[in-house]
């Protein structure tokens, strides 16, 4: 089972989405393993962002994710880095698919909303970056024999 790293962004949160977010994943049959409200400081920001220090939107980057608070998740399933990054949509949501969440809800790149893991590497990378191990919560769902085949 997969593992992602999620964060309903700063304007998600300013815009009331939150619970919007949390339930595309839930519907989608994902499982919530860990999730907590904070202020990002500019020392986690950089370090989460550090793959794209040096380009144009950088500065405007580390601003916007710590201008107010977000919500960080971790998310389970099959799949669940592709599933998650479907679910939320191409970065610039006007080239975002129908009915993900950055073209349902976003215009702008610098305002879209979300992040989620790009792969198996940087989901590990990041989900240590923002939890401890005792915050990733190991828990059963018996609907999983009804959404995870061959569970
Ligand atoms: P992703 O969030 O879809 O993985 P990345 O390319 O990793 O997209 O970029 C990280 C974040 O940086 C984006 O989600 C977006 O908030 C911001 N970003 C990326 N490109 C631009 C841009 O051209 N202008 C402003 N912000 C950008
Ligand atoms: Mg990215």
């Amino acid at each position: 089972m997969e593992r992602t790293f999620v964060l309903a962004k700063p304007d998600a949160v300013q815009r009331g989405l939150i619970g919007e977010i949390i339930v595309r994943l839930e519907r989608r049959g994902l499982k919530l393993v860990a999730a907590k409200f904070l202020s990002v400081s500019r020392e986690l920001a950089e370090e989460h962002y550090a793959v794209h220090k040096g380009k144009a939107f950088y500065d405007g980057l580390i601003n916007y994710i710590t201008s107010a608070p977000v919500v960080a998740m971790v998310w389970e399933g099959p799949q669940a880095i592709a599933a998650v990054r479907q679910t939320m949509g191409a970065t610039r949501p006007v080239e975002a698919a129908p009915g993900s969440l950055r073209h349902d809800f976003g215009l702008s790149v610098g305002r879209n909303l979300t992040h989620a893991s790009d792969g198996p590497e940087t989901a590990a990378t990041e989900i240590a970056l923002w939890f401890t191990k005792g915050e990733l919560i190991d828990w059963q769902r018996p609907v999983d024999e009804w959404i995870f085949e061959g569970n």
